[in-house]
């Protein structure tokens, strides 16, 4: 059942309690290997299921527009403070409801519609919000998007460069949802000084890696960072903004009034509570286990033939071109589901098939390191990709229900906070 128990919802609302219930047993079965996925804490679970829902608190500490703010207040503060220790960052703004959000707030401070901005494309591994041609970044900017290099995967700084001089953007984003490799924060930062841009760090996906030190940080060369908090950072969903002094005060009006009513304040207590856990050594070992898990399973599966974008990884994730293994991205992660390992179809650079059926899978060890799983795990879990794969790209779904009941019996030693048996 799920954990915390939910008896109210149990005898009120049986149908959704099921559901609930269902879930987190789905949770505890399975692989989870979405990077940008993990289980928070019971803490963070708790934080999320109180009182704090209740309020309305437009605006800022001090400066609310709804009377009873003498406890949201603090909350909202000590999740601020908790922020910029963890990070050293001059300020932190806790109320983007999430990381689209964040990144509009960004545009909204900082660009005019029509405004040039240069980012990763999607296709390259980056986000939606960076300027696609379906977002409201993309309908209401002027996008320029830089790539990867076909021969090496990865971003080429002299190419970014280039495109930054010629196209003089407002903002320079930097960050992804689909990078496996180290983001290198100075020289961004260098051709934004150069070409007059504000320089914003998505960092969403690494800021778990960077909170806990295996990743090289934004702050200091960033002046404007967002993030969201349910990836490797294991908070709730929800978001942040880290700003130095300068940029403070744009981004708080950006976010409120600009862009959002009421803050969610049981999610900012559920953030509070994950800055906390962050800031403990225990989740410097997490983060550094993150990354030799995702290096171990890259180096089992390279073993077994598989085509990793950039040859392999530096952070939580990696992203695989199936197009040697004579299979498309989305028959192979219906097939690794019902295996147990739970994973996305993702494009890969320079893809030749469609974004809704392409070559790729995009997969990371956050969640599976918070349950305790290590290196010496990572060869069982791609033979059991290999053996998944490689059956679906025949069309034989014998093994899936075999590998998914041995998945089960070893996951059963690793619980997850959220359920129990
Ligand atoms: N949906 C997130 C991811 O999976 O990377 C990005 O917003």
């Amino acid at each position: 059942m799920h954990q915390p128990p939910i008896p109210q919802i149990d005898a009120e609302d049986p149908e959704i309690a099921g559901l609930i219930h269902d879930e987190a047993r789905r949770q505890a079965e399975k692989f989870r290997l979405i990077p940008s996925e993990n289980y928070v804490s019971l803490a963070v679970l708790e934080a999320c299921g109180t009182v704090l829902t209740n309020k309305y608190s437009e605006g800022y500490a001090g400066r609310r527009y709804y009377e009873g703010q003498q406890l949201i207040d603090p909350l909202e503060t000590i999740a601020q403070q908790r922020a910029q220790a963890l990070f050293g960052a001059d300020h932190a703004n806790v109320q983007p409801y999430s990381g689209s959000p964040a990144n509009l707030a960004v545009y909204l401070a900082f660009a005019q519609p029509g405004d040039t901005i240069l980012a990763m494309s999607l296709s390259a591994g980056g986000h939606l919000t960076h300027g696609s041609p379906v977002s409201v970044t993309g309908k209401w900017f002027r996008p320029v998007h830089y790539g990867v290099r076909r021969e090496t995967g990865r971003v080429d700084m002299d190419d970014v460069r280039d495109l930054a001089l010629k196209e003089r953007p407002k903002i320079i984003i930097c960050g992804g949802t689909a990078i496996p490799r180290t983001i290198d924060y100075p020289a961004f930062a260098a051709i934004a000084a150069e070409a007059g841009a504000v320089l914003v760090a998505d960092m969403a996906h690494i800021a778990g890696l960077i909170a806990g030190g295996a990743h090289p940080s934004p702050v200091g060369h960033a002046p404007v960072i967002t993030t969201t908090t349910h990836k490797t950072l294991r908070g709730p969903r929800g978001a942040m903004i880290l700003t130095d002094a300068e940029h403070a005060s744009p981004i708080d009006k950006a976010v409120f009034p600009g862009l959002q009513g009421g803050p969610h304040n049981h999610t900012t207590a559920g953030i509070a509570v994950a800055l906390h856990e962050a800031a403990r050594p225990e989740f410097r070992t997490y983060a550094a286990q993150v990354v030799a898990n995702a290096k171990a399973l890259a180096a089992a599966l390279l073993d077994r033939g598989y085509d990793l974008v950039s040859g392999g990884t530096d952070n939580h994730l990696l992203l695989v071109d199936l197009t040697n293994k004579g299979i498309a991205g989305k028959p192979a992660a219906k097939a690794l589901d019902r295996a147990g390992i739970e994973l996305n179809f993702n494009s890969v650079p320079f893809d030749q098939r469609r974004p809704l059926d392409p070559s790729g899978i995009r997969l990371g060890t956050p969640a599976l390191t918070t349950r305790g799983l290590t290196e010496k795990h990572m060869p069982l879990l791609a033979a059991w990709m290999d053996e998944a794969i490689t059956a679906a790209s025949k069309d034989d779904e014998a093994p899936l229900d075999r590998i998914a009941a041995e998945i089960r019996d070893l996951l059963a030693d690793f619980p997850i906070p959220g359920w129990s048996a």
